[in-house]
């Protein structure tokens, strides 16, 4: 008797888990044999936020404010506010519009530079905007007619912000991040929950008025914008937004000429990012249309389509985005010229990469995972979420595609799976015109990584990526190497 007690006492003692575990013991074997082969992770993976952010892949960078009106690249924080005077009414609608014809998806605005001027009515500081005797100033409010315009054409928008502020009195110490910088980020996260990124430049301290001033105030960046707290309380606001440079959650690529490395993970830091690092950090690059600078410049010219088009294979095409800096002139709109350049890149991308090929050819695979959920049938449906995959251990495979008809190729897009993380590290591509003879393409490039998405021109060259093709009937990925097996969505051939 003394004994049941006991073990009546000891079953009411034990934690639910147990209990739960001894009753379920069934279940748990179940889940743990994975009866539909699913792949595991290869960490480090995106998180949902940074997914999203990726798919948006093409958008655009508008640096307007006092700098359009001083001609400065980096004002000093003593502009005088009545200095900032548009000629006309600003038309964020205008700049989006033409972006979106060029094939970006979104927008982002700069709503403060350096200079501490802001473009919106904030309740920070007396240095914006609406404090200007022009009759446009006084009625200037960026990212409100910003995100309405973003809104309206169906395109992602977000801000600049620059966390260093020359006009800022409090620069350097702890009032002007709590009063000051976070007030002016969370302002602006009121400008919308659906902002996808917010650019918080990593330029940091300088020379500047800051309120009188006049000194040389240098920050310790890593702490002191307390970027922990910035990015848990802007996430409460807007879930979806990437908190860009500093706030650690997407990368710098390393320059500033819309080009990144051939070879670009999307952890580590830099050009190329490096397969073993342990945090997902994608890759962005940020560009320039015009010959000028960031800001607009009387006398500036626009680069030509082609140009931009290159860009894009040479940073899109590499496993990153491209923020393409277009900026609006002392009337608050894009010139012709960019007009004129944005609608011929449109009209670029898609006769260039619009029409896919591979969804007519015959694709066959030399590995294909067991379960039947990964066949290579996935790599030409349109479906994000499917994927074709080799069985563990199998690091490498052959992708072949053949037509009935001889087709003319000038490139290969391929997408991984990379919600399981980035894996291939190695790859060739082949083509043949008899269906017996293999010619390696574009040995020139380094084809190691492909991540979110590769586009490999054929003829090995993005600046003349567009010449005559090759003529085909059969066209072969062979992946050499891998971090794990690996997982492809996309496999598109134009
Ligand atoms: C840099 C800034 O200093 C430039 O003025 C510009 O805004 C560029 C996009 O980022 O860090």
């Amino acid at each position: 008797m003394k004994k049941l007690v006991m073990a009546c006492l000891l079953f009411a003692l034990l934690p639910r888990s147990a209990l739960i575990a001894q009753s379920s013991f069934g279940l748990v074997q179940q889940a743990l044999a994975n009866p539909q082969n699913e792949p595991r992770e290869v960490f480090p993976v995106p998180s949902e936020r940074q997914m999203k952010w990726q798919e948006t892949e093409f958008y655009a960078f508008f640096h307007y404010g006092m700098n359009t009106y001083t001609g400065q690249e980096w004002g000093n924080g003593d502009e005088n506010v009545n200095l900032f005077a548009p000629t006309a009414m600003p038309d964020p609608e205008q700049w989006l519009r033409l972006c979106k014809a060029a094939g970006m998806r979104g927008g982002i605005a700069v709503a403060k530079h350096h200079d501490g001027f802001c473009l919106w009515p904030t309740s920070t500081t007396d240095h914006h905007c609406q404090n200007a005797t022009n009759t446009f100033a006084k009625q200037t409010n960026i990212p409100y007619d910003f995100a309405r315009a973003a809104r309206k054409l169906g395109m992602k928008y977000g801000f600049y912000v620059s966390p260093w502020d020359c006009n800022s009195e409090y620069y350097g110490t702890d009032k002007y991040v709590t009063d000051v910088f976070l007030r002016q980020c969370f302002e602006l996260s009121q400008y919308g929950t659906d902002q996808f990124e917010m650019w918080l430049d990593g330029a940091n301290g300088g020379s500047g008025y800051y309120g009188g001033a006049n000194t040389t105030r240098s920050i310790d960046a890593d702490c002191y914008y307390d970027i922990p707290n910035l990015r848990d309380s802007i996430h409460r606001v807007c879930p979806d937004i990437i908190l860009w440079g500093l706030g650690g959650e997407a990368r710098w690529c390393g320059t500033e000429s819309g080009y990144t490395n051939e070879t670009t993970w999307s952890m580590g830091a830099g050009l190329t990012g490096s397969a073993t690092e342990w945090e997902w950090l994608p890759s962005e690059c940020d560009a320039k249309a015009t010959s000028g600078g960031w800001f607009y410049h009387d006398g500036e010219t626009t680069s030509d389509s082609e140009t931009l088009f290159k860009m894009y294979l040479e940073t899109v095409g590499r496993n990153a985005t491209l923020i393409l800096n277009v900026p609006p002139n002392k009337a608050g709109r894009l010139t012709d010229a960019d007009s004129t350049q944005l609608y011929a890149l449109g009209t670029k991308l898609r006769t260039r990469l619009g029409t896919d090929l591979a969804p007519q050819a015959t694709v066959h695979a030399s590995h294909t995972r067991s379960g039947g959920a990964y066949s290579t049938a996935n790599l030409t449906d349109g479906d994000k979420n499917t994927y074709w995959a080799t069985e563990d251990g199998q690091h490498t495979a052959d992708i072949t595609l053949l037509w009935d008809e001889p087709q003319t190729v000038h490139y290969v897009m391929l997408q991984e799976y990379i919600r399981k993380g980035q894996r291939v590290k190695g790859f060739m591509i082949e083509t043949t015109e008899d269906g017996i003879a293999w010619t390696q393409r574009a040995t020139n490039i380094q084809t190691t990584t492909i991540g979110y998405k590769r586009i490999i021109p054929l003829n090995g060259s993005t600046s003349d990526s567009y010449d005559g093709g090759f003529v085909v009937t059969g066209l072969r990925v062979r992946i050499t190497d891998s971090r794990a097996c690996p997982l492809l969505h996309t496999l598109s051939v134009f």
